[in-house]
């Protein structure tokens, strides 16, 4: 079946850009239209740098110093109520740039008024040119894992699937309810960590295994995702369980997700939103879930204080 199968576009370089600084009067407020404030953009390119490289050809590739200052010119320029609006409008600036394929921006505004401390706050978006878009032939099915046991699970798994929603490239076509889990750690289940909110979103989606990967990183960073441990407690989980049929394994993603199949986690709320759910290579979802000796998840029905 066609739909299933993944296109092969190649990897492309990637230039970034990070700790640009601005001063400028966005926000809601008055006090901060009238005073005005530091932000700090970064923004990732995604292009084919080779032909740049063989000509050591600087118009074949992205200038980046001009880009600076175009961003920076940007940035500073009309006030906006919003950080999102504002991200959208630097996507602009560095998709004109012809060679530009796709770009994440994040703008961070590190003096927002927050009457409580905090260390920073920031929008990620990543953004393709169109016509990326339209050349990808065809949608493929994945479906993501989603799990948290740090912070407020419930708003990060909601705004993270939000954050996909709304990522070109990505319609999101179920969602699982939630599910309360005991931490799974690599010497076995931990009850004394704080526990998981566990759920499975199925997407139809055209962009390729690893921009998807880049996608769902993006947003577990947006999420104040840090990795000091292995299968150490987090703010966001987002694996991608499977991608279409494909089976690979790279330095960077192994796919289908090789502990999919032995985690009720995985495989409970998946087989909610699809019930003939198969792992690639491994078989039925429903076979393996009878597989797992014992299972303590149950849905998640709202916070108990
Ligand atoms: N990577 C490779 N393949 C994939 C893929 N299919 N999807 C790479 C996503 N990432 C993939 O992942 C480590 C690296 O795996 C990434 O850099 C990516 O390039 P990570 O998210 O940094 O770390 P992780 O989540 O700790 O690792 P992993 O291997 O995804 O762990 P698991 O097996 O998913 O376990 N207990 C409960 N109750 N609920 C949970 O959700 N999750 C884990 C994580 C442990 N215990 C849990 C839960
Ligand atoms: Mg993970």
């Amino acid at each position: 079946m066609t739909a299933e199968q993944p296109h092969h576009r190649p990897e492309l370089d990637r230039l970034s850009l990070t700790g640009l600084e601005v001063f400028a009067h966005h926000g809601v407020f008055d006090f901060e239209r009238e005073n005005g404030q530091l932000f700090v953009v970064d923004v990732e390119l995604w292009l084919d740098t080779a032909a740049a490289a063989a000509g050591d050809d600087l118009s074949a590739t992205v200038h980046y110093g001009e880009l600076a200052v175009e961003i920076a010119a940007a940035v500073a320029a009309d006030p906006v109520d919003l950080i999102e609006t504002l991200a959208e409008r630097v996507a602009g600036v560095v998709l004109a740039h012809r060679p530009v394929q796709r770009v994440r921006v994040v703008v961070h505004k590190p003096d927002a008024p927050i009457t409580v401390p905090f260390g920073d706050v920031s929008i990620t978006i990543v953004r393709e040119r169109a016509a990326v878009r339209a050349e990808s032939p065809e949608a493929v099915r994945a479906v993501l894992a989603f799990g948290s046991n740090l912070g407020d699970r419930e708003a990060t798994v909601k705004a993270a699937v939000a954050e996909l929603a709304a990522t070109p490239g990505i319609e999101v076509l179920a969602v699982s309810r939630l599910y309360e889990t005991v931490a799974v750690k690599p010497e076995g289940i931990d009850f004394d960590a704080p526990g998981y909110l566990n759920g499975v979103g199925i997407v139809s989606t055209t962009l390729g295994p690893t921009a998807l990967l880049d996608v769902v990183n993006a947003v577990e960073h947006a999420h104040g995702r840090v990795r000091a441990e292995r299968w150490g407690d987090r703010t966001l989980d987002v694996d991608i369980v499977s991608y279409g049929s494909l089976e690979i394994d790279t330095p960077r993603l192994t796919l289908p997700h090789p502990r999919a199949g032995i985690r009720d986690f995985v495989l409970v709320p998946w087989l909610e939103v699809d019930p003939d759910a198969v792992i690639p290579g491994l078989g039925r979802a429903d076979a393996l879930l009878d597989l797992i000796p014992e299972t303590t998840l149950r849905p998640y029905v709202g916070e108990t204080r």
